[in-house]
């Protein structure tokens, strides 16, 4: 039994020190081994190469690195209409509209509380207060005789009803006589009916001149006449017959004659003329 265990020891030994000896003998003398430490030249000179059989499918690669970012893509339709949001806080008061129209008239309202009993009054005299304003009346009657006596006696002046005239015997151009009365407050005589027109020629009459300028004129349109004062002549006008004629294309202002007749003339010409006033109020005494 002995000898039989000491004899497996040495054949263990043998094996563990040959076996691999012995796999490096047969990998070096195996053919294709050899033929693979062949010089490449050698094997071209004296082989013919032919592709080899297709491998077979190789395993999977690894995963690549993440590519560029594409182009963008086109519009996308329209969404769907959201939800209503939440209602929003009270706004700001707005502007004032405007006015409404009148209203109509309210109930007529309740009568009030009686007043405070006024102060005892002074008895009148009434007999006295009637002959003060007697005397007065006098008194205004003899002021409006002496004003009337030097308006027409003093002064030279003529008036109706609503206008007071006044001859002015200094020879002016129109447009300087209408200057001399309007200094004064007045407008060169712009007779604009019968009556005022027959008032003015008996004025010149009686003053015994033949004519005289009035306030009229169409120098600021041929042939359109209008008064000193801006209106146009009305209805009413006193041209003498073949007037106004415009004489050598240089008649643009008006004369009136001692009959009331009425000729256009030129307004160079030096003339008298009668300026006319308005009546105040207070004139009437
Ligand atoms: C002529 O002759 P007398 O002075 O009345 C003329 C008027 C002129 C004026 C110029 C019928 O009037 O048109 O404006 O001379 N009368 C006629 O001074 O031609
Ligand atoms: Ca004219
Ligand atoms: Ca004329």
């Amino acid at each position: 039994m002995v000898s039989e265990r000491g004899g497996d020891r040495a054949l263990d030994r043998a094996l563990v020190f040959f076996l691999p000896l012995l796999v490096l003998v047969l990998l070096v003398l195996w053919p294709g081994t050899v033929a693979m430490h062949r010089p490449i030249y050698e094997a071209c000179s004296t082989h013919i190469i032919v592709p080899g059989k297709k491998g077979e499918i190789g395993i999977p690669g690894e995963t690549g690195v993440p590519g560029k970012p594409g182009q963008i893509g086109p519009l996308g339709t329209k969404g769907c209409r959201g939800e209503n949001g939440e209602k929003g806080e009270v706004g700001r008061l707005g502007k004032i509209g405007p006015v409404g129209a009148k209203g109509d008239e309210g109930r007529k309202g309740e009568q009030g509380l009686l007043g405070v009993k006024g102060e005892q009054g002074i008895p009148c005299d009434c007999d006295k207060m009637r002959k003060v304003v007697g005397e007065l009346d006098i008194t205004v009657e003899k002021l409006r005789e002496q004003v009337h006596f030097l308006k027409s006696a003093v002064v030279g002046m003529i008036e109706s009803e609503r206008r007071l005239y006044l001859l002015v015997r200094e020879e002016k151009r129109h447009a300087e006589a209408q200057k001399h009365c309007e200094e004064r407050g007045g407008w060169l005589a712009m007779p604009h009916d019968e009556v005022s027109n027959e008032l003015l020629a008996s004025y010149v009459t009686r003053a015994g001149l033949t004519r005289i300028f009035i306030g009229l004129g169409d120098e600021r349109k041929e042939g359109k006449f209008s008064y000193v004062d801006g209106s146009s002549l009305g209805a009413y006008s006193r041209w003498r017959p073949g007037e106004p004629n415009n004489l050598l294309g240089n008649e643009h202002c008006v004369e009136m004659m001692s009959s009331g007749g009425w000729n256009d003339v030129d307004c160079s010409q030096g003339l008298y003329f009668v300026c006319e006033f308005k009546k105040l109020d207070t004139w009437g005494v």
